[in-house]
C-alpha cells in the first residue's frame, strides 16, 4: 500500500484525509464525492532552477516538470506517496532536460514528453494544443517557440474543479520577464506570450528560474512609475531574503508587472519609442540582454 499523504476527500463540505493505493483512486467513499485537487510542489535545483512535482490527488499519480536533479524528484514523490509516471519537459537546455536519462533509469516505464528531438529520453513527442491526462488532470501542450525553437509550456486543468488552472512556462515566461531569444524572433515571442495571455487570468504561473528580483528591476527601469512593479519588487526581495520562492504568479499579475506582456501599453511603448508591439518586444529584449540590475 502506497500512501498518498496529500490526499483529501470532501464529505458534505468538510475535508477529510484519504489514502491511495498504487493502482488508483478512492473516488467515492459512501455518498462522498471526491473533489479534485491538484498540487504543485516546487523543488529548487542547481543555482536558480525550479523543478516541479505535479500531483493528482484523485489517483496519486504525479508528473515531474524539468527534473534536472532526478534524485530530488524521486525523493519528493516518495515523500508524498505518489506514483511518478510522466515527465513534462519544457525545452532541451541541459538545466531543464539534463536529468531525463537518469530519471528513466531510476523509474522505469516513464512517459517522457517534449516537443524537441534534442530532449533526452523523449518517448512522447508532443504537438501544439495536444491534450492528454495524468490521472484526472488534463494537460494541454502550448507551443511557445523563441527561447528555443521547440519550447512547450504545459497548461493543466481539472475538469469540474473550482481550483485555478496552472501553467508551467519553462524559459518562455518568467515572473516579470521572459527567456532570451536564443532561437527565435520578437514576432515569435509576441505570438508565444499572446497564447499564454489568453489563458484564464487566475491561472497560476510556475516558471523555470528564480529571476524575479532582477526581472522586476528591469521592469522598474522600463516603467519607473508603475506601482504594481514597485510593490512586487519590494515583496520579491523580502521573499528571497527569507529564502522563499516568488512562484507562483498568475497570468493576470503578469499583465500588470511584466514588460514583455505589456508591449501594447503606452508606457512601455514610450520607453521603447515605438508603437509597433513586435518592435517594442525586440527593443526591450535587446535592452535587457545588456542590462545590469542595480544592487537595489
Ligand atoms: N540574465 C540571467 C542570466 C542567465 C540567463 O541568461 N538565463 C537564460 C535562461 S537559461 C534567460 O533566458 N534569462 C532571461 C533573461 O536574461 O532575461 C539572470 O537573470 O540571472
Ligand atoms: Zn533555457
Amino acid at each position: 500500500m502506497l500512501k498518498c499523504l496529500t490526499g483529501a476527500i470532501r464529505l458534505s463540505g468538510k475535508w477529510f484525509g484519504h489514502s491511495c493505493t498504487r493502482t488508483g483512486a478512492l473516488v467515492r467513499r459512501g455518498t462522498a464525492t471526491l473533489k479534485g485537487i491538484m498540487q504543485v510542489k516546487a523543488i529548487p535545483a542547481l543555482q536558480d532552477n525550479y523543478m516541479y512535482l505535479l500531483i493528482d490527488e484523485h489517483t496519486c499519480q504525479a508528473a515531474a516538470v524539468d527534473p534536472v536533479e532526478p534524485q530530488k524528484i524521486v525523493a519528493a514523490a516518495q515523500h508524498h506517496g505518489v506514483q511518478l509516471n510522466t515527465v513534462l519537459t519544457t525545452h532541451h537546455h541541459w538545466d531543464h532536460a539534463g536529468g531525463n536519462e537518469k530519471l528513466v533509469h531510476m523509474v522505469p516505464g516513464l512517459t517522457v514528453c517534449g516537443g524537441d528531438s534534442r530532449i533526452g529520453a523523449v518517448n512522447k513527442q508532443v504537438s501544439p494544443n495536444e491534450e492528454f491526462m495524468i490521472g484526472s488532470l488534463r494537460v494541454r501542450c502550448l507551443f511557445t517557440p523563441c527561447h528555443t525553437s521547440g519550447h512547450f509550456c504545459y497548461f493543466v486543468t481539472q475538469d469540474g474543479s473550482p481550483e485555478p488552472p496552472v501553467v508551467f512556462t519553462g524559459d518562455t515566461l518568467f515572473i516579470a520577464g521572459c527567456g532570451r531569444f536564443f532561437e527565435g524572433t520578437p514576432q515569435e515571442m509576441c505570438t508565444s506570450l499572446t497564447l499564454l495571455g489568453k489563458l484564464p487570468p487566475e491561472s497560476k504561473v510556475y516558471c523555470g528560474h528564480e529571476y524575479t528580483v532582477s526581472n522586476l528591476k528591469f521592469a522598474r527601469h522600463v516603467e519607473p512609475t508603475n506601482t504594481e512593479i514597485l510593490h512586487k519588487l519590494a515583496w520579491a526581495k523580502e521573499q528571497v531574503q527569507k529564502g522563499m520562492p516568488t512562484i507562483p504568479s498568475t497570468i493576470g499579475e503578469e499583465f500588470k508587472t511584466n514588460p514583455f506582456m505589456r508591449v501594447l501599453e503606452s508606457s512601455v511603448q514610450q520607453h521603447a519609442q515605438s508603437n509597433d508591439p513586435v518592435a517594442v518586444m525586440g527593443i526591450i529584449r535587446r535592452e535587457k540582454d545588456n542590462f545590469h540590475p542595480p544592487a537595489n
